[in-house]
């Protein structure tokens, strides 16, 4: 790859004769040259900037020396990156593409930015990109064309001693990386996560993942999906409140999607979950207490509850099924418990008999087999002693 980098300030570039870029070079698969664009200035001042057209505070950038500068390095066919403010935010993914080009050309613009026209010029000889570093300002454009060759660079194909290790980092599979560890296993009083030193590799992968996915919904979020970025442990992201008339449709969508598993399951029996029409959700409103839980606007779970004799009746506890198996269900249920009003004693629920997942979470939220229930084949009862 051949890179031309055009600066007034050329020394910013001395950086990349050290460290990677230098070792690239070394190897012959960067070729780089950093050019003075006061050297295709004409007056004797070596001036670059002059006053905008139509005011305003600042300098702009002429256009005569840029246009002697792409003639004389003949940038026709090339890619040119102008680096200002007002581009497009520079990601792993530029950085990837960008690896592929055979020739980069780096416009570095200083004070209010360059006059438009050497940008439209530009794009009729080369491809032309505006990329930005992030939403700051900085005083030119330098730093961000060293920061791009730098997170370009390392990509080329055969620069990185050891691949692997780029497919591992930060941002190449969307997420942030994980935290790492290395010897010795207790620093100051800190030990290093059990599960890294269990040889496990298993375990230590879904370790691995699930702290990249916890970080980076806590750092992150607008990187995940939204269906992964729920954590029970940041749960002020979550609205949780009393269903409305409005919520019926969505938690008719949602109990229809989580109980078909269990008709899957058990096929000789008719679940009603799935057989209610909205209507009949709109009339439960009246009969339960329905609470819902949305995560920015998403229906993600719900629950109710109501008063049977002495007993807080919980039924119809749900989470989305691209979110089960991190807790909220558990969390859920503790909540729709303490909804339970004054005279309730102990609280109920049933279940399907070979539910074995829902039987083994309710097991340990302390509740007991009480048996079949009556006119509701393949279910069974479960309750619990309230503790006030
Ligand atoms: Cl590319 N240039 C300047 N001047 N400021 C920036 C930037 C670029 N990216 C972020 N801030």
């Amino acid at each position: 790859m051949r890179i031309d980098v055009l600066s007034i300030f050329p020394d910013y570039f001395s950086p990349l004769e050290l460290s990677l870029p230098g070792k690239a070079r070394a190897k012959g698969l960067l070729d780089l040259h950093v050019h003075d664009l006061r050297q295709w200035t004409t007056d004797k001042h070596h001036t670059t900037d002059d006053t905008p057209y139509g005011g305003g505070a600042g300098m702009v950038m002429k256009p005569e020396p840029w246009g002697n500068a792409f003639d004389e390095l003949e940038i026709d066919g090339a890619t040119v990156i102008f680096t200002t403010p007002s581009g497009a935010p520079f990601t792993q993914e530029m950085a990837r593409e960008l690896a592929t080009h055979e020739r980069l050309v780096f416009a570095c613009g200083r004070y209010e930015g360059i006059d438009q026209r050497v940008i439209e010029h530009a794009a009729t000889r080369a491809d032309v990109r505006e990329i930005s570093l992030g939403d700051y300002v900085l005083n030119g454009g330098e730093v961000a064309a060293l920061a791009i060759t730098e997170a370009v660079v390392r990509l080329i194909p055969g620069f990185m001693g050891n691949p692997e290790s780029l497919a591992e980092e930060s941002h190449e599979d969307g997420l942030l990386e994980y935290p790492v560890f290395t010897k010795p296993a207790a620093w100051r009083e800190l030990e290093v996560p059990a599960v890294l030193l269990s040889g496990n590799h298993a375990a230590i992968a879904e370790w691995r993942h699930e702290q990249a996915r916890r970080r980076t919904a806590e750092r992150r979020p607008d990187l995940l999906h939204p269906s992964q970025a729920v954590t029970v442990g940041d749960l002020d992201a979550l609205e949780v409140r009393a269903a409305i008339r409005g919520d019926v449709g969505e938690i008719l969508t949602l109990q229809r999607a989580c109980w078909m598993q269990e008709a899957q399951a058990n096929p000789d029996i008719e679940v009603p979950a799935l057989h209610e029409s909205l209507d009949d959700v709109v009339g439960s409103l009246e009969a339960w207490t329905t609470h819902v839980v949305r995560h920015r606007g998403r229906l993600i779970a719900s629950c109710r509850g109501r008063l049977e004799g002495s007993a807080w009746d919980i039924g119809r506890l749900m989470v989305a099924p691209d979110l089960q198996g991190r807790g909220l269900g558990r969390w859920l249920l503790a909540y729709v418990e303490s909804l339970a009003p004054e005279p309730a004693t102990s609280f109920s629920l049933f279940t399907g008999a070979s539910s074995t997942e829902n039987l083994r979470m309710y097991k340990k939220a302390g509740y007991r087999h009480r048996g079949a229930v009556d006119g509701v084949p393949g279910a069974v009862l479960l309750t619990k002693r309230r503790i006030f």
